[in-house]
């Protein structure tokens, strides 16, 4: 399996990199605990290693250990200023203690970047980050829960959220990807001043993102609203905004955002290798094939063999944490219609 690759997109302030302390937070200096209930309630311990490169600040290459709001009891104040790629390797002791599950990058651009791709400024970063965003298998795009509660009108929704640079850069490139996975990740979810009710954030954000959306309904793609915090409830001084000196840092929803990304792909390329390969074997049956087209096929049938393990592993915290709170609405290309997901 090929290194799974997520962008962040979103407006500056939206969380992006408290995510990524998230990551850190729950995987790193945590693991995640998950029963499979199909097999004797057996625990899986899922867990992730950053990539370790020599000098990590001048790099493009980022260590999320650096933003763990856990160990350093505080928000990163700085915006990003460059675009910063995560490489992530993720374990779960059940499928080896030695050999990761998979491979994970995530790529964090500064806030302000879309503005840049939609007004077609013209330089090398422009057109990398355009080319690695278009070449996702998952984006996530970040949306800021306090401020999606707050705003009341469209051009409030707008400045929240950045939406109309959004839809403007889905609606005018061409994806490189057959499949790809967006999920809108809501942050903050941790204050108080966001709604609970799930059908009001969801109905804001399908029609703040409506031309993004129709995009991904043409396309046959599937996306999802999960809810998020970097930091987990009571943990931040509404006043402040600063962590509470005794707050214990429990992310939540991050662990759905990861394991549903990573599902969605694999399973993506599981159902594409099938049909490689039937394709190719109705076409041996016709005419006989040269050696080199057999060991094409024979290639493919090993590269399904190892991801469907994967598979196998990653639907076990996928069916757990599907259940679980945060991913409140999902929609397949299958689906007729969009489907709550229950509590
Ligand atoms: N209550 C709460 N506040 C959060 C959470 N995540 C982020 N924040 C607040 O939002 C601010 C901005 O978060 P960042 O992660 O730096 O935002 P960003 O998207 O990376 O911004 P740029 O780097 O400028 O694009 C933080 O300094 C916190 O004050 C969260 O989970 N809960
Ligand atoms: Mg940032």
């Amino acid at each position: 399996m090929n290194e799974i690759k997520i962008s962040m997109l979103g407006v500056s302030g939206s969380g992006k990199t408290a995510f990524l302390s998230g990551i850190c937070d729950t995987f790193i200096s945590g693991n995640v605990e998950v029963c499979d209930m199909k097999n004797d309630d057996r625990s899986h311990l899922f867990r992730i290693l950053p990539y370790q490169a020599d000098n990590l600040s001048e790099t493009s290459i980022g260590d999320v250990r650096r933003y763990s709001i856990r160990s350093n009891r505080s928000f990163t104040s700085v915006s990003t200023e460059n675009t910063k790629k995560y490489i992530l390797s993720l374990f779960d002791d059940c499928y080896s203690s030695s050999s990761p599950l998979c491979t994970v990058s995530f790529i964090d651009y500064k806030g302000g970047f879309v503005e840049n791709l939609v007004n077609e400024k013209s330089g090398d970063e422009v057109k990398d980050v355009k080319n690695e965003l278009l070449s996702s298998n998952v984006i996530l795009i970040f949306a800021d829960a306090i401020r999606l509660s707050r705003a009341e009108s469209a051009a409030e929704f707008n400045t929240a959220l950045g939406c109309d640079d959004i839809n403007t850069f889905f609606n005018t490139n061409q994806f490189v990807n057959k499949n790809m996975t967006f999920l809108f990740v809501l942050t903050k979810d941790d204050s108080p001043e966001v709604s609970g009710d799930d059908e009001i954030l969801t109905d804001r954000i399908m029609h703040a993102f409506e031309t993004t959306l129709r995009i991904i309904e043409r396309n046959g793609w599937t996306f999802g609203i999960v809810r998020t915090s970097a930091v987990g409830r009571n943990s931040v001084d509404p006043v402040t905004n600063h962590i509470t000196p005794d707050a214990e840092i429990v992310p939540y929803g991050i662990d759905s955002v990861l394991f549903y990304s990573i599902y969605r792909t694999v399973s993506e390329a599981v159902t594409g290798l099938h049909i490689k390969i039937s394709d190719m074997e109705k076409a041996s049956v016709l005419t006989k094939m040269s050696k080199e087209y057999r060991n094409k096929m024979k290639i493919f049938k090993s590269q399904l063999e190892e991801t469907d393990t994967v598979l196998r592993y990653i639907r076990i915290p996928y069916n757990y944490l599907r259940v679980k709170e945060s991913l409140i609405m999902e929609k397949k290309p299958d689906d007729s219609g969009i489907s709550a997901i229950a509590g």
